[in-house]
């Protein structure tokens, strides 16, 4: 039986109170839809491979035909993949907000996507996404490349290289992901950190930007981060255990209606 000082509990109250929610995910939150996180070995020919070093202008240059394939590779397991509980508790939170004049915002470190698919209209991608490719040459961007690409690394119409829209490391944020997100943690009342590492700079700073800013901070992650002992909650868990407790606690069970999205992640 949960206790009032139990982390879930006080998280959920400050939702049930919350006017302007931030939230910033990472990795963690879309392990359930079967997607592995950055820092954990992938399978096969990628496990000998160190992803930090494959996520850099860098190894692009050096081996492009490696990095495509991995990233196509990545792309074509995200496309395949589906929202989970977790990324449906933060859609519904979003609804629940909305209805009171609230709102909520997602920062997402993710390229995946699997936040809007489940129905979040307020999101803030701000390492890019898989999916939308552009050429190193005109810029010129490609959304719907056929799978598996036809050759790595895949060219444009214009010949030159495609590389994924996402960003590397030692590469600038989008300045208008930045603004939003710095806009969002110096105004917010609740900023929630989902299962992110928290280890990779600007993103990992807007929980305690938020925090100086007097927002209550609370963390989701299956394992302990710099951020644990940092945030007013700390909850250890899954996101997709975890997101539906905490809303349902603070709003109360779902009530279907005819306006309400799919919650199989469809
Ligand atoms: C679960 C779970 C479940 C598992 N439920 N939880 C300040 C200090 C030091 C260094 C820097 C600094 N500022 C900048 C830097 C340099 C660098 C950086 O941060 N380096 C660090 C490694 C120290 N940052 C940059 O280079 C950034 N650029 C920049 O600052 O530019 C400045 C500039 C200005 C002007 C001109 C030019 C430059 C760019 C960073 C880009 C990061 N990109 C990547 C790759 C994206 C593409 C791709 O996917 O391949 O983004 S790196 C990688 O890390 C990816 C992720 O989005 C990001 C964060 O990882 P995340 O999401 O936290 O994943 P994991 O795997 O680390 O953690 C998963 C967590 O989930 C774990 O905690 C699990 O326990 C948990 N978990 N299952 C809940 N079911």
């Amino acid at each position: 039986m949960p206790t009032i000082d139990d982390p879930e509990v006080q998280a959920a109250g400050a939702l049930a109170r919350a006017r302007c929610v931030g939230v910033l995910t990472g990795a963690g939150i879309s392990a359930e839809s079967g997607i592995p996180t950055f820092r954990q070995s992938m399978e096969g020919l990628w496990a000998t491979f160190d992803p930090e070093t494959l996520a850099t202008p860098a190894a692009f240059a050096r081996d492009p035909a490696l990095v495509s394939r991995w990233y196509d590779e990545r792309r074509r397991g995200c496309l395949a993949a589906v929202p989970n509980a977790g990324h449906r508790a933060l859609a519904r939170l979003e609804r629940e907000l909305d209805a009171r004049s609230g709102s909520l915002t997602i920062l997402t470190q993710n390229v995946d996507g699997l936040h809007q698919r489940a129905g979040s209209q307020r999101v803030v991608e701000l390492h890019g996404s898989i999916t939308v490719w552009r050429c190193t040459r005109t810029g010129a961007e490609y959304r719907d490349l056929e799978q598996p690409l036809r050759e790595y690394p895949r060219r444009s119409d214009a010949g030159g290289l495609l590389r994924p829209g996402v960003v590397w490391f030692g590469e600038a944020l989008p300045p208008e992901a930045l603004a939003a997100a710095d806009r969002l943690a110096t105004t917010c009342d609740t900023f929630l950190s989902i299962g992110t590492s928290a280890a990779v700079y600007p993103a990992a700073g807007f929980v305690s930007l938020a925090s100086a800013h007097g927002a209550t901070t609370i963390e989701v992650n299956r394992d302990p981060t710099p951020l644990s002992t940092a945030v007013t909650w700390s909850i250890r868990g899954c996101a997709g255990e975890v997101l539906p407790r905490l809303v349902e606690r603070a709003f109360g069970a779902e009530v279907p209606s005819s306006g309400t999205r799919s919650s199989h992640g469809t």
